[in-house]
């Protein structure tokens, strides 16, 4: 008897991310005016909490759009951070908002504009999914699911390996 309940909260469970899953799918479909891809995360060993998110984010709609946020499920907190070098160090600092320019296309990427995804609140795993949400300015959100890699597998990186790709 215990057994039934425990599979029937199971199926219920599983349908209600198929619906979410089929919802998701149906919304990106009807054209979604921003959009994240490639997003990824360097896997990190577990000591380390800071981590840093990055992803090419796609604006179709006809005005700019701005980035003022984001947040994760993952983290404690994530900040907007431009990186840059000066006098031949590299440093970042915070920015409140990045525009992404109508029909436009804004890429974070390893020493440039990246997320700061502070205080990592489990070990990341090679492979594993973070899900991201970017806030844009007026009440729209993007859903971005990250996937954590290894650095040298990173779309930037200027390393080529053939067969290793992901
Ligand atoms: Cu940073």
């Amino acid at each position: 008897m215990i057994g039934y309940v425990v599979d029937r909260r199971r199926s219920l469970a599983i349908g209600a991310i198929l619906v979410t899953a089929v919802l998701q799918v149906a919304l990106a479909s009807a054209g979604e005016p921003v959009t994240a891809e490639n997003a990824w995360i360097p896997w990190a060993p577990p000591a380390i909490k800071v981590h840093a998110g990055y992803m090419t984010v796609v604006n179709r709609s006809d005005v700019d759009q701005v980035i003022v946020g984001a947040h994760s499920p993952a983290y404690e907190r994530v900040e907007l951070h431009q990186s840059t070098v000066k006098d031949g160090l590299s440093q970042m600092r915070a920015v409140d908002e990045v525009v992404v320019p109508a029909h436009g296309r804004v890429a974070f990427e390893p020493a440039g504009l990246h997320l700061m995804l502070i205080g990592a609140k489990r070990a990341s795993v090679v492979d594993g999914p973070v899900p991201i949400v970017l806030r844009l300015r007026g009440v729209e959100q993007v859903a971005v699911t990250a996937v954590i890699r290894r650095r040298d597998g990173g779309p930037s990186s200027g390393h080529h390996h053939h067969g290793a790709s992901h």
